[in-house]
């Protein structure tokens, strides 16, 4: 890939190791984000503010309906053109994209500058994607005399509901998986980042994409479940709670008319295993990132660490240590570690958390713009595994020398299966982690931050239903598959079909 704000695989692992935020990149300081970021007025950036009405939203979506019947006609190639345009836009608007994810989303600038790189990653990789699969049908074996093609063709109008944690990245996945396949877009983006929503759909229009082809439901519209219960959508795409993802769930189940396709990521109290074989330097370090970093608003992020007794006080004393260097504050000043919580109710939920815990509350200032700071509670086995809290608290629970198979076993019974981290030298014990029902495991590193592409990212259980984010098989549960055979030995024989797209003419 020719420009390099574009990671290569050379340069992936490093962007990755850079994403968390507690170590700045060199190269991301320069002077041209710190002279945009003290400088940026938001306001400059135009939201549209109309609550829609019903008849305008069912006008839209006739409209996005007819702009998908030509988009499906569309030759791949040539949707990814238009979405690769996208994306060129997206790396020329660099500076305000970053600015708005760090002053809407409250972003560190590392956090920023990792997120704006992702979304183009996932744009590269759903288009890369597209022409491998689409382009032609694959061939099937079957009986002498028929021949067999698997063709894919889109769904429709997907509903793209994405969170205020990751607005550009995974609203951008979500979307351009569904295009690539031809389909249209109904986006439910987070009401917390609408100026970062409205600047992305800008320039997807100014890239040449079909005004009508993605609808923005917008601001003020009303909760993602009544936006299913009330349109005519033929998928879902959901990234948030896994509450809410029931509620989606038991509103498409009684919804009359065809049964609607539902992908969902949800959350996880992630766990994390130290046996005394690990490495406590680096223990350390991946502790305070997966814990702390972007303000434990991850749902990848740590939530419990099991750590052996046997260095149970020293790590403790060293994770300690480095919270108390860690640096809370606003996030336009780049000498912080830890942005603040997304917004009033998040701070709540987490003072609510800190009275669960009989930890200490803080108290809400005048100009607060939400910061919490980060807190460590000890607690027995087994932990407390039912609340995802999303916010910077972990629990501390020490095990036993033959607790090992125990905590496993509370792990698998919790119903959570996003991420896991184990810490240790001894390769059984990889093994046997490797078996737990979770999406994502890490072996002695930090647990966030999965790299589109090379590590696709999603959980089971009360965590999702998968495919998952960045992988090959999301941007399939977006089309349906159809097998045509054919009599070779009819007159006609047999006709070349195009996949994902009809001819022309
Ligand atoms: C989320 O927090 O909603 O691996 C998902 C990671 C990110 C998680 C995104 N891809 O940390």
């Amino acid at each position: 890939l020719p420009n390099p704000d574009i990671r290569t695989p050379e340069t992936l692992f490093e962007g990755r190791k850079n994403s968390p935020g507690l170590n700045l990149n060199e190269r991301e300081t320069q002077a041209w984000l710190e002279h945009r970021l003290l400088h940026f007025k938001p306001e400059q950036f135009e939201v549209e503010s109309t609550r829609p009405d019903q008849a305008k939203l069912m006008q839209g979506m006739e409209q996005c309906k007819k702009a998908q019947q030509s988009w499906a006609a569309t030759p791949v190639k040539d949707r990814v053109a238009l979405l690769q345009r996208w994306a060129e836009l997206i790396i020329k608007n660099k500076e305000d994209l970053i600015a708005l994810l760090v002053t809407e989303a409250g972003k560190t600038w590392a956090d920023a500058v990792a997120e704006w790189r992702e979304g183009i990653d996932f744009i590269h990789h759903y288009c890369a994607e597209g022409l491998r699969a689409l382009q032609t049908p694959t061939r099937l074996p079957g009986p002498a005399g028929e021949d067999n093609q698997l063709v894919w063709h889109p769904r429709g109008i997907c509903l793209c509901i994405s969170p205020w944690n990751f607005p550009m990245a995974i609203f951008l996945g979500q979307i351009v998986a569904c295009l690539v396949g031809g389909n249209g877009v109904l986006a439910k983006a987070a009401p917390q980042t609408q100026k970062l929503t409205a600047l992305l759909l800008k320039l997807a229009q100014k890239a040449g994409l079909p005004d009508p082809l993605i609808q923005n439901l917008g601001p003020e519209a009303a909760s993602a479940d009544a936006a299913v219960k009330t349109l005519p959508v033929d998928a879902v795409f959901f990234t948030g709670s896994t509450a809410t993802a029931r509620t989606i769930a038991l509103n498409l189940a009684t919804k009359p008319g065809p049964i609607i396709p539902f992908v969902a990521e949800t959350g996880g109290v992630n766990c994390m295993i130290v046996d005394s074989t690990a490495l406590l330097e680096q223990v350390c370090d991946a502790i305070v990132q997966s814990a702390f970093g972007s303000a434990g608003q991850r749902c990848s992020a740590l939530r419990v660490v099991y750590v052996q007794e046997d260095i149970s006080e020293r790590l403790k004393t060293m994770v300690t240590g480095a919270m108390a260097l860690l640096r809370v504050g606003k996030p336009v000043s780049k000498d912080i570690d830890i942005g603040p919580l997304i917004d009033e109710s998040a701070w709540r939920r987490m003072q609510t958390a800190c009275r669960h815990f009989g930890l200490e509350e803080e108290t809400l200032q005048a100009d607060q713009t939400f910061e919490f700071k980060p807190r460590l509670i000890e607690i027995a086995l087994p932990g407390e595994l039912q609340t995802e809290w999303f916010g910077p608290l972990l629990q501390w629970v020490s095990y036993g020398r033959d607790q090992f198979e125990t905590v496993c076993s509370t792990i698998e019974q919790s119903g959570w299966g996003l991420t896991f981290g184990l810490h240790s030298r001894l390769p059984s014990r990889a093994q046997r982690v490797a078996n737990l029902p979770v999406g994502n495991v890490y072996i002695n590193r930090s647990m966030t931050g999965a790299v589109v592409g090379s590590q696709p990212f999603g959980g089971q259980g009360f965590s999702g239903t998968g495919p998952k984010a960045g992988g090959h098989h999301i941007l399939f549960s977006a089309m349906v598959e159809r097998c045509v055979t054919h009599n070779t030995a009819a007159v006609g024989g047999v006709v070349e079909l195009m996949t994902g797209a009809k001819p022309r003419g």
